[in-house]
């Protein structure tokens, strides 16, 4: 009778320092055809985009022209740092010669890019924000880089992109990369959520965390306290109710996709509830929390506005914000649990009046 083979560690190790982007997704798609071949080069692209942001940020401070703001203030009102326009232009001219998408859509830009006519037009729309968390990058602490693949719906003939106000349960594949300690990038194409950490003395994303899934229930509650008086009662409620119960803890940094990183490994829940004069909240539905919806949907989590679920929520218009109360599934109910209680108890005095 023959042994059956037993790989040694150094292969087992070997193996794994060959994971890369591209081999992964050819993995799970567990096929070599065109949709395949499609998003694994758009999983490359994504991952070019951010080693070229990494390595400027990684000598940011040594560099002129890299910090500090550009004067300019973006489509949402908020002033523009010179990263975030580097960031968002690295990512036009990673995608406009590749063939893969026929627009981009940013924070950055009040419409979306659509690729010139004297170069190759694919099938996809890349949603994305460029810098998520660039009032840390001045002070060198991390930020990061949301993205989300969506499939051009119709002939998009007005140059409207109407077709991409659609649900996030459109998204054919998101993620995001974290400039931390290491940069990582994150990503589903609906088969789990798997983690790649950038080897800089490879230049190449590989494999670190296989089928991340979030706890059920963590001790982490991740919000902007400073706006305590501003949210509804319900968010109030919910936060005393996290002061007056021990195995709770708060971390927030300013910026969602570390936040979020840490909430999808070790569980916990991050929020960015509306305010009662600006009820939408802060964050962008189709490149922030959509994404991360969708993300965590993957890693056995939930992402909610309060009353729905994020990936059900039909866009109005591109720049649309949405309150995001996203995280482990029983930490984002006990959310939902305050805000109707609140709700019910708002309907009924109206009842009685
Ligand atoms: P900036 O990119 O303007 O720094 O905003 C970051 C962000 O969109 C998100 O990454 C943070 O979670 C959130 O806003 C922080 O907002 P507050 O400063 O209001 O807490």
């Amino acid at each position: 009778m023959v042994d059956s083979y037993q790989p040694l560690d150094h292969e087992l190790a070997l193996d794994r320092d060959c994971t890369t982007l591209s081999r992964h997704v050819f993995q799970q798609l567990q096929n070599f055809g065109p949709d395949a071949q499609d998003l694994s080069a758009l999983m490359n692209r994504i991952a070019l985009a951010g080693k070229l942001v990494a390595r400027r940020l990684s000598r940011a401070g040594l560099m002129e022209g890299v910090l500090g703001f550009t004067g300019e203030v973006n489509v949402q009102g908020e002033t523009v740092k010179k990263m975030d326009v580097y960031a968002n232009e690295v990512f036009i001219s990673v995608f406009k010669q590749s063939g893969l998408v026929c627009r981009l859509a940013s924070e950055e830009m009040e419409k979306p890019y659509y690729i010139p006519e004297n170069c190759p037009i694919g099938r996809y729309t890349l949603v994305y924000d460029p810098i998520d968390g660039s009032s840390n990058i001045d002070i060198n602490i991390n930020v990061g880089s949301i993205f989300a693949i969506r499939q051009q719906q119709s002939e998009d003939l007005d140059g409207s992109a109407s077709d991409l106000l659609q649900s996030g349960r459109q998204q054919i594949a998101a993620g995001y990369i974290l400039y931390g300690p290491s940069t990582m990038l994150v990503y589903s194409i609906g088969k789990g959520v798997h983690a790649f950490t950038l080897d800089p003395s490879l230049g190449e994303f590989i494999l670190s965390n296989e089928n991340i899934q979030t706890p059920e229930h963590g001790p982490i509650y991740s919000v902007n306290e400073g706006n305590f008086w501003q949210w509804d009662e319900g968010i109030r409620d919910y936060i005393r109710y996290m002061h007056r119960h021990e195995g709770y803890t708060a971390r927030y940094s300013g910026a969602l996709v570390g936040d979020f990183h840490r909430i999808l490994f070790q569980g916990g829940v991050f929020l960015y509830p509306g305010t009662v004069k600006k009820p939408e909240g802060k964050l962008r539905l189709l490149y922030e929390s959509a994404p991360l919806a969708f993300l965590a949907e993957q890693a056995g989590g939930r992402a909610s506005t309060g009353t729905h679920d994020i990936l059900d929520v039909i866009p109005e218009k591109l720049h649309q914000r949405t309150p995001l109360i996203v995280g482990s599934r029983e930490d984002v109910a006990l959310v939902e649990s305050f805000i109707q209680e609140r709700s019910r108890e708002q309907a009924s005095v109206a009842v009685k009046a």
